[in-house]
């Protein structure tokens, strides 16, 4: 069989050429980072290499088409081939996770989230208010009863995972929409383990009483009991939302089973598309069948026009996910992870939690005398890019911070497995033991600025050359 990468190849080169013609810069920065790509150790646990296949799905005219409603139902004419693409890409997204319901419309991460957030305020405040106040739709309610829903919707709390910890702007912190909407508290990890503790969450629930229940992260490098998750919540009559967004990949690929598979337990799962999963940028809802219709009204309740073209690109990716080379893959992702994490902590590196059983590794940078500013900055001048995170309790804050998040999704793409990790590992060590903080004009040890010894960056960029030869990325690919 012909290699499908190869075959691109002309359609991309024709298709750069006449870019070029109107704007050359946009050409030009397309090409170079495809060569950025292929030239450094990716290890932004949130990111990924999506397949030609769903790349293509993105470039075409089916971005052209305004399809605002649901399929079957409207509020543009024409519609007969969205509604196409957005039930295959449902459709694969029920079956491929379980779920009794999908949604693929969300154009991202924090989109998924608003959307799941009104669904379940939608369900829960506003649908007992309706008959209380006697009324059919919002259409017939007076200005003193929208008042007053008003004010229920402003109301509501919401319990989730710390950002210190681990967890997620969206799930109710000030920067975010979500912690404006909802009154918010949040639950930790144990200070000595590192680890989610479910007698201090349930705790936490009893005392607050959130609408919402929520679970999930992007920085935490260990699995969630679901199971336990579900019973906190319902112990105190809330809703259990679950944002799968980092670890979706490790749910469609059968790693997480049983009590660690988010769909059966919870009542909206939201996640984004292109992280473990490997799609396209863009998020989806699953949702049980009682919160569908609430979550149908994400357009145009909170979501501009659907983006036809990243459906389609979802749902090829999601047929993806339904295989079995993506069931191998994403077991690789999370022996990745272990590997890496033992070939830090072998040479003598301090992780978040003492290891993962996840795809996240998380770097505690300070026993190398740094700040993850330092050490994320220092990595990259060897084309080691990840990013700078913080740890839990951190001394310096969320801008420096003292940690360095690593993930396994990207490389794991590529084809690396244990041998090339435990190298990674070896590398990223080098780099951090040869990088000296820079004294700031104060006289105290600076946050920002550091020296890396000579000869180490070109050496470990030699040494990250040859794994990524080795593994190319989209191989037959020329431009
Ligand atoms: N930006 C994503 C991440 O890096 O985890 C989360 O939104």
């Amino acid at each position: 069989m012909p290699n499908p990468n190869a075959e691109l190849s002309s359609a991309y080169q024709t298709i750069l050429k006449v870019v070029e013609q109107v704007e050359p810069r946009i050409a030009a920065a397309t090409r170079a980072e495809l060569t950025d790509q292929r030239g450094s150790l990716k290890l932004i646990a949130s990111e990924n290499y999506a397949s030609l296949p769903v790349l293509a799905t993105m470039g075409t005219w089916l971005s052209d088409k305004y399809a605002e409603g649901t399929v079957g139902h409207r509020f543009y004419a024409g519609c007969q081939n969205i509604d196409t693409v957005e039930s295959v890409a449902a459709e694969h997204a029920r079956e491929l996770f379980g779920a009794e319901y999908a949604y693929a419309q969300p154009h991202s991460g924090i989109d998924a989230n608003l959307t799941a957030f009104w669904a379940i305020l939608a369900h829960k405040i506003e649908g007992p208010a309706l008959t209380e106040f006697g009324a059919k739709t919002v259409n017939d309610l007076s200005e003193a009863d929208w008042a007053t829903l008003r004010k229920r919707f402003g109301d509501q709390k919401m319990l989730g995972m710390s950002l210190d910890a681990g967890g997620h702007l969206t799930h109710g912190f000030r920067p975010n929409i979500s912690g404006k909407m909802f009154d918010q508290r949040s639950y930790g990890t144990d200070p000595t383990t590192q680890l989610l503790d479910y007698d201090q969450i349930a705790a936490a629930a009893r005392e607050f009483k959130p609408l919402i229940l929520v679970a999930g992260y992007s920085a935490y490098p260990r699995r969630i009991d679901f199971a336990k998750m579900k019973e906190i919540a319902d112990e105190i009559g809330a809703v259990f939302m679950v944002d799968m967004a980092h670890f979706a990949g490790l749910v469609a690929g059968k790693v997480f089973t049983g009590n660690e598979d988010p769909v059966p337990f919870a009542d909206v799962v939201t996640t984004t598309t292109h992280k473990s999963l490997r799609g396209p940028r863009g998020g989806l809802v699953l949702a049980k069948e009682e919160y569908a219709a609430s979550v149908d009204r994400g357009c145009p309740l909170v979501l501009g026009g659907p983006l036809s073209h990243m459906m389609a690109a979802k749902a090829v990716a999601l047929a993806e996910a339904r295989t079995a080379e993506f069931r191998t893959y994403a077991q690789n992702v999370a022996d990745n992870a272990q590997t890496l994490a033992e070939g830090l902590l072998k040479r003598g590196s301090t992780l978040v939690t003492g290891g993962t059983d996840n795809h996240i590794v998380l770097l505690d940078v300070s026993s190398f005398g740094l700040t993850g500013r330092q050490a994320e900055s220092a990595l990259l001048d060897a084309g080691v890019v990840t990013n700078r995170n913080s740890v839990p309790a951190d001394p310096n804050g969320a801008w420096y911070t003292s940690g360095v998040r690593l993930g396994t999704p990207a490389l794991t793409s590529r084809g690396f497995g244990a041998a090339e990790f435990d190298r990674v590992a070896e590398l990223i060590v080098e780099v951090l033991s040869n990088t000296t903080p820079v004294t700031a004009s104060t006289g105290k040890p600076g946050k920002a600025k550091y020296t890396l010894a000579d000869g180490v960056a070109e050496r470990v960029q030699g040494a990250a050359d040859e794994l990524l030869d080795a593994h190319p990325l989209y191989p037959g690919l020329e431009l």
